[in-house]
């Protein structure tokens, strides 16, 4: 790692990068290599690979344990949990969802021709605005999606009440929220149902994954089975259904590193404090807080950068860019003004004024176990040079 004093030492003016290799938002947090590797032989040594194994289940009944919730049901990736939430739970019309969220949220619903209805967020939390949600129910709409996004509790009990008044059905998409509490209650407790992700880029991961956690059994019945295409014994289909399961050497992935998620949370939240620290009284810059008294996981390091920073948003990820540290603008530019949304509402924008203006400010940082305390304070530097010195 080249160290970075003055303006002078920035890639962008023609020196060397700070680091030779490139740091990424979403790097793999993985735990025990050999305990991994053991599981491995265990599945070699069953022959079985698929199809609700051992590991699977153990998987499963640990993550309910660890969100205090009745059911979980695993799955081969977050994106097809939410299509079978989606489907389990008969939604169909229009569903309402924030545009600030990772487009499987939009897709989940579209790809089942589910008309996904954009609502504003509000600008502090990033989640969805209750009093926005209100004004997009019409007449078609049936449910609402909210995300806990950076893995903050979205407004449950808000968007509780306006389902109660509406009869609308609520789940969450919770891709951000393992591990996260909401009012003092851990995720997986709220809406019909909670989808997680476990994909490599997240804090905690099974390779590819996804579960739906719920409290509702009949619920969590019909979703498996609909993951294994309706089958509730040999050569008897009695649900439509696909083909949505975890294979076992995911669920060996998940055991290992739920071992492991103190040590990344841990890592996490010691990233998240020091980008505080360092990055705190630049103008115009700010790094999102997390609710001390709430479990969270820290994995997003959200810095915002406001008109009254003396450089943009882009200016400062073209420099960090050149110094090889891969910041994200996440989740610009908001699913409204991606396709197929972008040409089906042209005019979307003129409703998510907030939504815009967070997307055009994020820049998120790189954290986990892959980055070490000089790792931050070097990225944190280079942001620091280049807003107060306008390069
Ligand atoms: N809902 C929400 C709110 C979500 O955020 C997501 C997923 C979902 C639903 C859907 O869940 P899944 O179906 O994915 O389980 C990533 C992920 O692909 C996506 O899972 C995630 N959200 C989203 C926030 O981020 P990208 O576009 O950032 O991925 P990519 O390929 O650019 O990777 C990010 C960085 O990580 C790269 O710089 C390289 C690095 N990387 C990536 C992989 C895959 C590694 O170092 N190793 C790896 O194995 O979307």
């Amino acid at each position: 790692m080249k160290k970075i004093q003055t303006t002078r030492d920035l890639a962008i003016n023609g020196a060397l990068p700070a680091f030779e290799e490139t740091l990424h938002v979403g790097r793999p947090n993985i735990g025990s290599r050999d305990a991994f590797m053991k599981y491995v032989g265990d599945i070699f040594d069953r022959r079985w690979l698929s199809n609700n194994g051992p590991m699977v289940q153990e998987f499963e009944k640990r993550v309910a344990d660890l969100h205090g919730v009745k059911n979980c049901v695993a799955m081969c990736n977050g994106t097809v949990a939410l299509e079978i939430a989606i489907r389990a739970l008969g939604l169909e019309g229009e569903v309402i969802v924030p545009s600030y969220t990772f487009i499987a949220t939009a897709h989940a619903l579209s790809w089942q021709a589910i008309t996904p209805v954009f609502a504003d967020i509000d600008p502090v939390t990033h989640n969805l605005d209750p009093d926005a949600v209100r004004r997009m129910i019409t007449p078609r709409t049936t449910g609402i999606i909210g995300v806990h996004l950076w893995g903050r509790g979205a407004p449950v009990d808000e968007l509780q009440a306006i389902a109660d008044e509406h009869g609308l059905k609520l789940m969450f998409d919770a891709a951000h929220a393992f591990g996260c509490s909401c009012k003092g209650k851990m995720i997986g407790n709220f809406g019909a149902c909670e989808v997680l992700s476990f994909h490599a880029t997240k804090f905690f991961n099974t390779f590819e994954g996804g579960a739906v956690v719920t409290n509702d059994g009949d619920l969590a019945e019909t979703m498996r089975l609909m993951r294994n295409f309706g089958f509730v014994a040999m050569d008897k289909v009695v649900h439509p259904g696909t083909n949505g399961k975890m294979i076992e050497v995911a669920a060996a992935m998940g055991l290992v590193n739920l071992d492991a998620i103190d040590g990344v949370i841990a890592a996490n939240r010691r990233n998240h404090q020091t980008y505080l620290k360092l990055l705190s009284g630049l103008p115009g810059i700010s790094v999102l807080a997390f609710d001390d008294t709430e479990r969270n996981n820290y994995q997003y390091a959200v810095m915002e950068v406001s008109e009254k920073c003396p450089v943009t948003r882009d200016q400062i990820i073209e420099t960090l860019h050149a110094e090889n540290i891969r910041a994200r603008k996440y989740f610009w530019p908001g699913c409204h003004n991606m396709q197929p949304y972008r040409d089906l509402y042209p005019h979307a924008g003129l409703l998510l004024p907030n939504t815009q203006r967070v997307a055009d400010s994020v820049v998120v940082l790189p954290t986990g176990t892959t980055m070490d305390d000089e790792m931050v304070h070097a990225v944190s530097t280079v942001i620091r040079i280049v807003v107060e010195n306008r390069p």
